[in-house]
């Protein structure tokens, strides 16, 4: 049910079925085929539920392997490389790809990137369109969390992200999902953006973010700001590393420290939809990984109200399906986050500009 050049712009429902592709854990000698096996899998209960839309986590198929010191060729097996500049020629991916290509089924795929030319590593995501069969856009982790240099102590959970990866270099670029949507404003319809017949009723937008991004209000706002529909984040959170996320009396214990990153981790994702009026999918991997490094689960669906649409119960591979309704935004964006009415940007200069605290003078 497309739209034609005389169609006029759909001002009823978009309604589109999504998926988030829970993964429990992944360790270090699991290998690589299963994993990708089980991702399938995953999409296949997706597709029986007509999910036109699936979510994986960050660095989906293989363990969190930043938490270990590695070089050479045990860090490089971790990485995959584009071929001919297509991620859905990678062997290691490729699977994941024709089977969303057989099922036309749209894909955020998180994993780790070596780039062909210069050999630079990114936390990356990339979004494949089962539409029109190609990967329409790739995001690379902007917040990359933890150190460069191992923690002291041996016993320490360490997050080598600093060491491993660049910060990404690509910005926070939304984008359309041609065709997600029956009925929506398209390319092809002949009409324009930001009109105020086709605003908010065309091909939904999107945006991508990686994990410690979503704890990022600025991120979320650039995303915001082109009038992002869906936000679609994976992530591999630790349930238990004092030395990352300190200490307090309220999380003394390992159970109460995994409560508080549930709870941080259900506040992000659900206060930055509200407040930029979008739904977002959020996807974790988790369990327990080699047997002693704990990952939050929690995967959600959010709506542009904050409130949680649909959530994993377990920490294993689990599929979380919902039917959003992208209409929805209008209200947020329209009323209380009408961004062109409201914000005063001549009093957010530092947000842009400043990156430490610089604590006012004393009296
Ligand atoms: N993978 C990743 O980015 N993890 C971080 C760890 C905790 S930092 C508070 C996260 O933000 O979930």
């Amino acid at each position: 049910m497309g739209s034609t050049q005389t169609d006029p712009p759909s001002a009823g429902p978009r309604k589109v079925i999504v998926a988030g592709a829970q993964l429990g854990p992944v360790h270090v000698y699991t290998p690589l085929s299963e994993t990708i096996e089980r991702m399938i899998k995953l999409m296949d209960d997706g597709h029986q539920k007509q999910a036109k839309l699936i979510v994986y986590p960050e660095i989906a198929p293989v363990t969190f392997f930043p938490r270990h010191i590695l070089e050479g060729d045990e860090l490089e097996q971790y990485f995959d490389r584009e071929v001919d500049g297509d991620p859905a020629k990678s062997p290691n991916l490729k699977p994941l790809f024709d089977r969303a290509r057989e099922y036309k089924m749209d894909m955020y795929l998180g994993y780790a990137e070596c780039t062909g030319d210069d050999h630079v590593h990114y936390n990356t995501a990339v979004y494949y369109s089962g539409q029109v069969d190609r990967v329409i856009s790739k995001y690379r982790k902007v917040h990359l969390p933890g150190t460069f240099e191992p923690y002291a102590s041996k016993d320490a959970t360490n997050q080598l992200e600093k060491r491993y990866f660049k910060p990404g270099n690509l910005g926070f670029q939304a984008f359309r999902a041609p065709d997600l949507i029956p009925g929506a404003v398209t390319q092809k319809s002949g009409t324009k953006p930001n009109e105020p017949d086709t605003l908010g009723k065309g091909d939904p937008i999107m945006g991508m973010l990686i994990c410690n991004d979503r704890r990022w209000p600025e991120a979320w706002r650039e995303y915001g700001l082109q009038g992002v529909e869906v936000v679609l984040c994976g992530y591999n959170t630790t349930a238990w590393s004092p030395d990352l996320l300190g200490t307090s009396e309220k999380i003394s214990t390992r159970e109460k420290a995994k409560e508080e990153a549930l709870f941080h981790n259900k506040l992000c994702v659900a206060y930055n939809s509200y407040a930029n009026a979008c739904f977002s999918i959020n996807v974790a991997k988790c369990g327990v990984e080699d047997g002693k490094y704990p990952l939050i689960g929690g995967s959600c669906i959010v709506d542009c109200d904050g409130a949680v649409v649909v959530e994993a119960s377990t920490e294993e591979d689990e599929l979380i399906v919902a039917e959003i309704d992208l209409a929805m935004c209008r209200r947020g964006k329209e009323k209380v986050f009408a961004f062109e009415r409201h914000r005063r940007i001549e009093h957010y200069g530092r947000i842009a500009t400043q990156t430490g605290v610089v604590e006012p003078e004393f009296l």
